[in-house]
């Protein structure tokens, strides 16, 4: 609200517009991209625009000007909605949460980096080990779960290829004690296969650039992406080298063992070598090309060779009499074996990653009646909506994930201003926004949503194939205004996860490998009993996701490409402007105006504007704060635009508060020479 800058760097807030349109809204966002201010704010919410640069504002002198300030005492920050977050947590108690929103390549893992770091450095100022040891692990965790759930797309170089929910949890001082990790949905077919352009995950790379001769060796790898399958698409760089450094010491320091760390990078050097595994078929038979390098893998693997190549070749299959038999691959099917095998291991050596994480920061032996309420700030920083040439299953999921989070966005926002005037007693008036809830059941809703379709169709008896897929939906959905019908592809085998049907039998002395597979199988899947497809099982944990959010208090960071070629000189005006649209922001600025712009409680409003009315400089003699509220605004001839709540004075146009502000700021250098005088004893 403040124009703590001046007006040439624009309004600091959306809410301050003359009138909201589309073109005001960019001409400000604009003008404020090219003054380097990223950050504006609609109200609590910030808005956020991707510099593309390093910028000066994250430094030591930043967090102290910030740390446990009001929202409008600073120009916009991560850090001052961050404050605001871990305020609510640590005064009234709240389970608070951030939800940093945008598409791929806006700048959502780098904002939950900064607001991390942020509450890390508030936060334990009297240095207790414990605490430092639980931040160091929060804070190191990112470097490992970049590493292997990041990779390189056409969109951004560092892309989040899963989703990550992060509970820090607080004791009554409010400090970090611990913490949990939930993670969605990691794009494993990435491993095997890769579009154009885009790499690998960088664990990858980062092992084969930056592991050292010995290691390399003794794992039988190259030090040479493009001497692998899985890895030709993309080239190592010396940023490679440096993280896996950084990957290494972090490991170190979140507390995995020296096995353990071997264990890891003993998987990713059998994955790479699996993917280059080829068969030779002699019109009969399937044979495996490359003995060596299923020996290599099954001494990785602590696993026998013999067994290795069985399950290369063969599948388990139940006979229509009960029987289990083994059925020979074709080559094809083996190439598809060997594919969905690479991906089994690696989506689990993900989830174990995050779950040895997990047991590490878990908070123990904690006892609410001695330590009070355990309080929790989460932070969410999932994969952006994208487009691609060709969008799969995966897209499919992140883009409904994110609908998901828009819609819990229209809730939350309009649910928190309804909520906060029927608290104060306050009448407002509703306003038309876009309800995004009809995308969001043409998706999910039972028995007639896509999800629904798919699962009914991928399940059924007899072979499943795209088209059988698109023709279902097709039949069901053509008359649905949302509904474009476009080709699929590969889409029952992705969608139920069950087409590796296949259960390697290959017994396991690897520690790691067996908490992996705790049933003590490499199983891809279970054959027995029919599983919930993997589409069902996403859908799931989303909306587990949003139970868990909107029961906490939310915050929010919406975050904008400028445009798309990672320059830090150019808003495109189009590419803006639809980010703008479909992220409602229009509707929230119009929503947040729409009854009161501005609400304070009275004692703050007071201490701040208290030297612009006579009857309150320097102190007030009414009966209450909010009488002498009163005052001010009666003196400033405002009365009919503002509203009394119980607590809370609200004001409608930022008209009124802007005249206050003015007057104040005029008056700060006479105030501030006037106590001079008292200070040198003149008065
Ligand atoms: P994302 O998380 O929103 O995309 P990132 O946070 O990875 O996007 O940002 C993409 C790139 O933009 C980063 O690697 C930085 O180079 C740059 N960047 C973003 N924010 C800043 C900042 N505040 N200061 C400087 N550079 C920044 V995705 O994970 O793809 O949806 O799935
Ligand atoms: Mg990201």
């Amino acid at each position: 609200m403040a124009e703590l800058e001046g007006l040439e760097f624009g309004k600091s807030d959306f809410v301050l517009l003359d009138e909201v349109t589309m073109e005001q809204f960019m001409e400000n966002l604009k003008l404020r991209f090219e003054k380097g201010r990223i950050y504006t704010y609609i109200g609590e919410v910030v808005v956020s625009v991707n510099p593309y640069r390093q910028m000066d504002i994250y430094g030591k002198d930043t967090i102290d000007a910030y740390r446990g300030r009001e929202l409008y005492e600073n120009p916009p920050h991560l850090y001052a909605v961050s404050d605001a977050a871990y305020k609510a947590m640590k005064r009234r108690a709240k389970d608070t949460c951030i939800v940093i929103s945008g598409e791929s390549g806006a700048g959502k893992t780098e904002a939950s980096k900064y607001i991390m770091q942020y509450i890390a450095a508030i936060t334990n100022p009297s240095q207790r080990a414990e605490v430092e040891s639980v931040k160091n692990v929060l804070l190191k965790s990112n470097c490992v779960l970049e590493a292997f759930g990041n990779a390189k797309t056409n969109r951004n170089d560092n892309s989040s290829r899963f989703g990550k929910y992060m509970d820090i949890n607080f004791n009554f001082n409010g400090d970090p004690t611990g913490g949990h990790i939930n993670n969605y949905l990691l794009e494993k077919s990435r491993v095997v296969q890769q579009q154009d352009g885009e790499r690998n995950f960088h664990s990858f790379y980062q092992l084969l650039r930056g592991g050292s001769d010995e290691m390399l060796e003794s794992f039988h790898l190259q030090n040479d992406a493009a001497a692998y399958i899985y890895t030709r698409e993309g080239a190592t760089s010396n940023n490679d080298r440096s993280s896996h450094k950084a990957v290494m010491n972090a490991l170190g320091v979140i507390g995995f063992s020296e096995e353990e760390i071997s264990s890891i990078y003993q998987i990713l050097a059998s994955i790479l070598l699996l993917g280059n595994i080829q068969f030779e078929s002699d019109g009969e038979n399937v044979q495996v090309l490359g003995q060596e390098a299923v020996k290599h893998i099954s001494e990785l693997t602590s696993t026998d060779p013999d067994s290795v190549t069985k399950s290369l070749l063969f599948r388990t299959v139940a006979t229509g009499g009960g029987e289990v038999i083994e059925k020979g691959h074709s080559e094809q099917d083996a190439c598809f074996g060997r594919d969905a095998f690479a991906k089994a291991l690696y989506e689990r050596l993900f989830g174990w990653i995050v779950s040895r994480i997990n047991s590490i920061i878990e908070v123990k032996d904690y006892n609410p009646v001695l330590h009070g309420k355990n309080t929790v700030i989460g932070v969410l920083d999932i994969y952006g909506f994208e487009i691609f040439d060709n969008n799969s299953f995966e897209q499919f999921c992140i883009n409904y994930c994110n609908e998901k989070l828009q819609q819990l966005f229209i809730e939350l926002i309009l649910q928190q201003e309804q909520g906060e005037y029927q608290r104060e007693g306050i009448t407002w008036q509703h306003i038309d926004y876009f309800n995004n809830q009809i995308i969001v059941d043409l998706v999910e809703q039972p028995h007639k949503g896509i999800i629904s379709i798919l699962d009914e169709a991928c399940l059924s008896v007899g072979k499943v194939t795209d088209t059988v897929c698109l023709d279902s939906m097709d039949t069901k959905l053509s008359q649905h205004p949302h509904y474009t019908s476009r080709k699929v592809s590969s889409f029952p085998s992705c969608w139920t996860d069950t087409s590796g049907d296949n259960i390697w039998k290959v017994s396991l002395s690897n520690p790691v490998l067996k908490e992996m597979w705790p049933d003590g199988q490499l199983s891809i899947t279970e054959v027995t009993k029919r599983p919930l497809t993997a589409a069902t099982l996403f859908k799931n944990s989303i909306v587990a996701l949003v139970d868990k959010l909107a029961c906490k208090e939310p915050y929010y960071v919406r975050c904008i490409k400028p445009n798309e070629m990672k320059s830090p000189v150019l808003l495109d005006d189009a590419r803006c402007q639809h980010q703008v649209a479909y992220l409602g922001l229009l509707e929230n600025v119009m929503v947040r105006r729409a009854g009161f712009a501005y609400r304070q409680p009275y004692a703050r409003f007071l201490q701040r504007y208290k030297m612009t009315c006579e009857y309150t400089w320097p102190n007030h003699l009414m009966g209450s704060d909010r009488e002498a509220v009163e005052a001010i605004v009666t003196q400033h001839g405002f009365q009919d635009d503002v509203a009394y709540g119980h607590t809370k004075l609200f004001v409608r146009t930022p008209r009124s508060l802007f005249s206050l502000e003015q007057e104040r700021a005029a008056l700060i250098p006479i105030l501030v020479l006037f106590l001079q005088k008292v200070w040198r004893g003149a008065l």
